[in-house]
């Protein structure tokens, strides 16, 4: 089979990697998928990926490990891709709090080892690369955040991206590697980790459709983000490797919602209304009809350091890539809650 081109995805059993790898495929890419080893499963995202390696060997799964030197280099000589899609991180802020080293060895110097593999194996005129930044390195800056706003991180998570921000650039003034930083706001979909505040909210909605009373418990209700889909974004890593120069890129859908609004529309796809009662960590969420409380506060989400809001003008995207975003708010929120019904559905 004649492939395009070769990708290589670090990251591919996440919620970008496994949707870009989708998109390639789709573009006719061989795709390199680094994959770490698990002692569970890890791999739910990407499965049917493995039946296209049976059916068009288009996909060539590798272990790997952003903070293995060696491993990276080995894969990168073996396979010589045309991209690399640096996407895999510790990408928990609120778990960069707990481990902040290992979120600095993988986030940080993980992406400083693969630029390193580019230049030791001598390949900068050979492989674009793309670096998965993030609208965290902002912090609480002023609203809204574009490829201008100074930068204030506030967790490791956010500094230790900030310093793979600031590797990107510097190798591509120093070494001329066509790199790039896609500084992406919150996207979410029907893959994202459960852990994150939207899954979490979807999950819980879906069953609460089922008749399952569990409480949903939250940290701050008030932090606002700019949350867009998935689905969306992954394009636009792509279209940033296919520009003339490289450039860093700012991805949002220019409208922030808070942890509330989010609470508040999901639970509205299934016909509930919450009001909401009382303040600060006795404020609690009530389902209006049955007076049931269906959410409370539990005061180790909140995290030492918050940012407030964030809000992206992805204005030079949208000229440069000719790229806007498709998905509303509404839109993102209904498609989540609905594909948790119908996972659940089919679970019991
Ligand atoms: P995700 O679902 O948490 O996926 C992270 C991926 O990285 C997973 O495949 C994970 O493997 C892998 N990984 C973690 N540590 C690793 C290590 N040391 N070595 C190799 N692989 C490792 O994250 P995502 O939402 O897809 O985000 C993709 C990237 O974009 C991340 O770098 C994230 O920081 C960044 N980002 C995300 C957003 C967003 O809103 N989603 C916004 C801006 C930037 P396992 O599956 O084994 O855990
Ligand atoms: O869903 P979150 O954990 O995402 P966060 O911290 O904004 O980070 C995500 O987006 C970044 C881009 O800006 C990425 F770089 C990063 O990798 C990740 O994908 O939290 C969103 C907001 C926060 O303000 C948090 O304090 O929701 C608030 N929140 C309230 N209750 C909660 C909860 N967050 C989580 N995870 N769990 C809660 O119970």
């Amino acid at each position: 089979m004649g492939f395009k081109k070769t990708a290589l995805i670090t990251g591919i059993t996440g919620q970008d990697g496994s949707i870009l790898a989708d998109f390639l495929l789709q573009k006719n890419y061989k795709i390199i998928g680094i994959k770490r080893r698990s002692s569970s499963f890890n791999t739910e995202r990407i499965n049917h990926l493995y039946n296209s390696k049976i059916l068009n060997k288009s996909y060539f799964p590798f272990y790997g490990d952003l903070t293995d030197t060696t491993n990276l280099i080995r894969i990168i000589q073996q396979t010589k891709p045309h991209e690399i899609y640096n996407l895999a991180a510790q990408s928990h802020v609120r778990t960069s709090f707990e481990t902040p080293e290992y979120t600095a060895n993988a986030d940080a110097l993980g992406t400083l080892r693969l630029l390193e593999a580019i230049r030791i194996l001598k390949l900068e005129k050979k492989i674009k690369f793309y670096q998965a930044s993030t609208s965290e390195i902002f912090g609480n800056t002023k609203i809204p955040q574009n490829e201008r706003t100074p930068f204030a991180p506030t967790s490791p998570y956010a500094i230790s991206k900030l310093f793979s921000y600031w590797t990107v650039i510097n190798y591509r003034k120093a070494y001329n590697i066509f790199a790039v930083n896609g500084i992406l706001f919150n996207h979410e979909g029907e893959r994202r980790g459960a852990t994150f505040v939207t899954r979490k909210i979807t999950r819980a909605v879906a069953n609460y459709f089922y008749g399952n009373k569990q409480i949903l418990y939250l940290g701050n209700l008030n932090a606002r983000r700019d949350w867009g889909y998935a689905n969306d974004y992954v394009k636009t890593m792509w279209l940033m490797l296919q520009q003339k120069k490289p450039s860093d890129y700012v991805i949002s859908t220019g409208v922030s919602k808070s942890v509330k609004d989010f609470v508040n529309e999901a639970y509205n796809c299934i016909g509930v209304k919450i009001i909401w009662k009382g303040k600060g960590l006795g404020e609690v969420g009530i389902d209006q009809k049955t007076k049931k409380i269906l959410i409370k506060i539990d005061k180790y989400y909140f995290r030492p350091t918050e940012v407030h809001e964030l809000r992206g003008d992805s204005s030079k995207a949208r000229k440069e890539l000719k790229w806007k975003p498709k998905t509303s708010f509404k839109m993102l929120v209904k498609s989540m809650v609905e594909k948790d019904i119908q996972k659940l559905g089919n679970s019991i």
